[in-house]
């Protein structure tokens, strides 16, 4: 847990503790916009028990919003949103065998009627389902829309500040 330890309104999940260091980014990036989140390994196969529990008891926890982050035949997002009505974020992991598009196809395809929002392949996924939780909680908390805009301005303050590529 971290933004300042406050009471996590992020869930940040994932199949494996090797899919860290793609969601690590999605953690960075929540400390960055000052969203208090958790992380947690929670895995649709090998702890399916642990995701029911996970997924029923979210929005009593005060969860607002979950970032899944999977990789391979990445059934965790798609699972986490049958169980819950929260806005699941899915992130396709980059798998070693197909180079994530097995993880984008699978979190991608959901079925009409259970949705989840699928982003990018690898870090810039994560980073980006971070930066979406904090729009979606930005629509009634504006200290969290506030901190998408700051971080938005500074991402075009610093691509205009170096306009030249062949300069460091
Ligand atoms: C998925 O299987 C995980 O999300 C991970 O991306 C992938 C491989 O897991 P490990 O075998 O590295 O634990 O469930």
């Amino acid at each position: 847990m971290s933004a300042s330890s406050k009471m996590p309104v992020v869930g940040v999940i994932m199949g494996s503790r090797s899919d860290w260091d793609t969601m690590k980014h999605a953690c960075e990036t929540l400390d960055r916009l000052g969203v208090p989140y958790e992380q947690r390994v929670v895995s649709a196969h090998r702890t399916p028990d642990l995701l029911f529990q996970y997924a029923e008891g979210a929005r009593a926890r005060g969860i607002k919003v979950i970032i899944a982050g999977a990789g391979g035949a990445a059934h965790l997002p798609g699972m986490v949103a049958a169980k819950t009505s929260l806005p699941v974020l899915g992130v396709p992991v980059q798998s070693k065998a197909l180079n994530g598009l097995d993880s984008l196809l699978s979190i991608v395809q959901m079925p009409a009627g259970i949705p989840v929002g699928t982003l990018a392949i690898g870090s810039s996924g994560a980073i980006n389902a971070a930066i979406l939780a904090a729009s979606i909680l930005g629509t009634n908390e504006s200290r969290f829309a506030a901190a998408v805009d700051e971080f938005r301005r500074l991402q075009t303050e610093q691509v205009l500040s170096r306009p030249d590529p062949s300069q460091t």
